[in-house]
């Protein structure tokens, strides 16, 4: 974009004092970072409209993006890096007197997602137009996005997340594109003389206005702007009459009023299901008004139209888009179907039973009711063909209703044309053994999609100091085309770049323990090892075996202060969902083990703790730069992927992992000397379940060191946690420890101390970074996406 400091100076002046009335160098922080949002935003606007009337022109296939949850992050700086401008506009500011950082940390990071799903689906948004594919989100605009976590007393308190109390500078409100969706009423069928076919009367509905707001996705330096269209509820217009009590009125703007804060864990309730079917429902007839506009035949439609629908989340969009089709433009069941099933593909998240939605059909027949009989009626077919084929056994157990309840994987998987994992060992698993079944019945529909993350937030912006002796050491080429990172490889002995190297992990750990002083009061050491774990507070995940590991350095230092160990500070960040008791409880442990230890001078500042309140994106990309270890320990087989494991070792961390998820593929492409590998692989925690001969209790009995170490859970060295600690040690111990962690203990101890003499080894331990940033190139979501786009959408970049 040819734009120049002067011109942007002149311009941002008059945008500020055209808002606000004065001078910007009175303004607020807040002011100032409003008035250049507006600016970028009229910066963008005439490629906006531009791509749009392109793709509508040429009648381009388009995606639809199907998510509950986007997690963007800020968007002013990634706005200005893909524009092309961000060098310049901070000059400029600079020029004026201000900081871009400053001004960019007053925007509010929308937490519209819960986590690694979420944040998928943004790094997706960003690829899909840096890629050049004519592509859209659809999801909902939380009035509330996930809870702010505060810890008082060290236990976890959730406050609401009020994003949109400032101006959000990105959105567009279109009133002219809203839609009606509608919940309950009664159906009939009713035939007209001479006419042959059943009509579908639907009456008596509640009806909801559907409001969208449009935010553009900048590509990367190619003027594609896409949209991300989120939908809001409201009373329909002119129907204020019918919703005349605050009740009703309360009632409609509940729909979208606040984003489920339960990650891998489903919960069945009446307004979860009204939110699915809410922007499900909005996005499919937004489509469908587009694809009339173009005057095509309907047997086009999947020619012109992909529909994503991540996690199953989205899913009744099946029967919804089945629904429009044969109700409203009388297409007949087969004709409908046919459309449907080529144009719908859906991405599995998570093996986990716990997290499989499923809704009781009795809710649905009363919220949805024309839905429902659709999901009956395609239910039914199914059973009718498949039984004569595989057998009433096989067939009953992929049924999409079955004991009063309605299976959405199993809708999901019957009304698409493909299904992916999203990682290689992830796939393997849904293939051989959660979604068998359907495996055996089509084989064809299964694909593997490695996730992906974008490097131009996770390094160009969160790391400038890398981004800036990556371009210096191996030019710019990587950041249009990430895997030419790999040519940093042939400086893996140049000691001058390793050197350099150590000097940026080293500014950022500065960095960041700025922050731990001013924002928690806590002092830590930039030359220690900083140890990371940040993602979801889930017992899958094992927080609690890293904290077994600090719990062994701190005795060990009790035993003796002199004790030759690897300086570390150990980072936490997770949310726990609201209602997972457990997983709270863990949070009351980390903190109060880090008051414990970091406020004992005994242990001389060998460990440090540092729990971050409120992790999210933000914070990820402050602490992400700093890592040098990444802890990626989940029990083989559980976390489908992870991501976090990725934008890590993007910027030069340690991977220390189980052989899971994602971390199977960062081993094949880093190499074994360049990660940390333990613990039970998922074969054989599959064969545990089978063969149940685990017993958790005898390792403790005949393991000293690990059972000194479970003691101090309830031995009262930890202060405040009597209940916790309790709890914790009877889950371990004494309910048999469901994910292994006794079993993995020895291991990743073993593991951690290899850790600590590669780090000693200051040549070494660069190397590895140095390797890992220089494998992670294929990690990119941009990769990912055109597989996406080329194997499943059947979509092509645009020149
Ligand atoms: C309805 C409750 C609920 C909410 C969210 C169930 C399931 C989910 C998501 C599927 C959970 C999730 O975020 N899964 C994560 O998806 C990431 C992106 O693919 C993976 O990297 C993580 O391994 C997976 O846990």
């Amino acid at each position: 974009m040819a734009f120049d400091v002067q011109e942007f100076k002149k311009e941002y002046q008059k945008k500020f004092e055209e808002l606000f009335a004065y001078g910007y160098e009175a303004g607020s922080k807040t002011e100032q970072y409003i008035a250049l949002g507006d600016l970028v935003r009229g910066l963008y606007s005439e490629d906006w409209i531009q791509t749009i009337m392109e793709y509508n022109k040429k009648k381009e296939k388009q995606v639809y993006y199907f998510s509950m949850e986007f997690l963007p992050g800020r968007m002013l700086k990634s706005n200005l890096l893909n524009m092309g401008i961000l060098d310049c506009v901070k000059q400029g500011m600079d020029e004026l007197g201000l900081d871009l950082d400053e001004v960019a940390r007053a925007e509010v990071d929308p937490a519209l997602g819960n986590g690694g799903l979420g944040r998928l689906a943004s790094c997706f948004m960003d690829s899909i137009a840096s890629t050049g594919l004519a592509g859209n989100g659809n999801g909902i605009r939380y009035r509330y996005g996930l809870f702010k976590q505060k810890f008082i007393n060290g236990y976890q308190i959730e406050l609401p997340e009020n994003w949109l109390r400032n101006r959000n500078v990105w959105e567009v409100r279109k009133e002219n594109k809203a839609v009606i969706v509608r919940f309950g009423g009664d159906v009939s069928f009713t035939q007209e003389d001479g006419d042959s076919r059943l009509r579908v009367r639907h009456e008596n509905t509640r009806d909801i206005l559907a409001v969208p707001y449009d935010t553009a996705q900048v590509g990367y330096n190619n003027g594609v702007v896409n949209n991300l269209r989120l939908w809001s509820a409201e009373i329909p217009y002119g129907d204020e009459a019918r919703f005349s009590t605050e009740e009703q009125r309360e009632e409609v703007k509940r729909i979208t009023e606040v984003l489920y804060p339960d990650d891998s864990n489903y919960e069945g309730r009446l307004l979860r299901v009204q939110q699915e079917y809410f922007f499900s429902s909005a996005g499919i007839q937004s489509i469908v008004r587009y694809f009339k506009r173009l005057k095509l035949d309907w047997s086009l439609f999947p020619d012109k139209i992909a529909i994503h629908i991540n996690d199953t989340h989205p899913t009744l969009a099946i029967p919804e888009l089945m629904r429009i089709l044969m109700d409203e433009e009388g297409l007949t069941w087969d004709q409908a179907w046919e459309i449907t099933k080529k144009t719908v593909s859906y991405t599995n998240h998570t093996i986990l039973q716990e997290a499989m939605e499923r809704w009781p059909e009795t809710m649905i027949a009363d919220l949805l009711p024309r839905i429902y009989q659709i999901i009956q009626e395609i239910n039914r077919r199914h059973i009718d063909k498949k039984t004569p084929l595989y057998g009433e056994e096989l067939s009953q157990r992929t049924a999409i209703i079955a004991n009063g309840q309605i299976k959405m994987a199993n809708l999901a998987i019957i009304g698409s044309h493909s299904v992916n994992g999203v990682a290689r060992l992830h796939t393997d698993i849904l293939m051989a053994d959660t979604l068998n079944d359907f495996y055996v019945m089509y084989p064809q529909k299964f694909n593997n999609k490695t996730n992906g993350i974008t490097q131009r937030r996770w390094v160009q912006i969160a790391n400038e100091n890398l981004t800036a002796m990556l371009d210096e050491t191996i030019g710019t080429e990587w950041k249009s085309n990430p895997e030419e990172i790999k040519i940093l490889k042939a400086h893996r002995d140049n000691k001058n770049v390793l050197d350099k190297l150590e000097q940026v992990k080293l500014s950022n750990k500065e960095r960041f323990a700025a922050y731990a002083k001013n924002e928690m009061g806590i002092e830590i050491d930039p030359t220690a090892l900083f140890d990371v774990q940040i993602k979801r507070l889930h017992a899958y995940k094992r927080q609690l075996l890293n904290v077994l590991h600090i719990l062994d350095r701190y005795l060990q230092l009790k035993d003796n202060p002199n004790a030759n160990l690897q300086k570390r500070v150990f980072i936490f960040g997770a949310k726990a969902a609201p209602s997972y008791y457990y997983a709270k409880q863990i949070i009351k442990l980390i903190n109060s083990i880090a008051y414990l230890i970091n406020n004992d001078p005994s242990i001389n500042d060998k460990i440090k703790i540092v729990f971050v309140e409120n992790y999210g994106v933000s914070l990820a990309e402050l602490i992400i730069p700093a890592a040098d270890i990444s802890e990626q320990i989940s029990l083989a087989g559980k976390e489908a992927s992870g991501t976090s494991n990725m934008k890590l070792m993007s910027n030069g961390a340690i991977t220390m992992a189980t052989l899971d998820g994602a971390n199977v593929e960062i081993r094949d492409n880093v190499g074994e000397d360049n990660i940390f590998i333990f613990g039970l692989k998922s074969d054989e925690v599959q064969e545990y379940y089978r063969n149940g001969v685990y017993n958790s209790r005898d390792i403790y009995d005949k393991n000293p060191r690990l059972k000194r170490i479970l003691n101090l859970l309830i031995d009262g060295t930890i202060p405040g946690v009597e209940t916790e600690g309790r709890d914790i040690f009877d889950s371990l111990v004494m309910y048999n420890d469901e994910y292994f962690l006794l079993k993995d203990f020895d291991g990743y101890l073993q593991a951690q101390y290899e850790a600590d003499a590669a780090f000693s080894d200051r040549d070494r331990w660069n190397r590895m970074a140095l390797m890992n940033i220089a494998s992670s190139g294929p990690f990119s979501s941009d990769y990912t996406i055109l597989r996406y786009a080329d194997e499943i959408w059947k979509i092509k970049p645009q020149s």
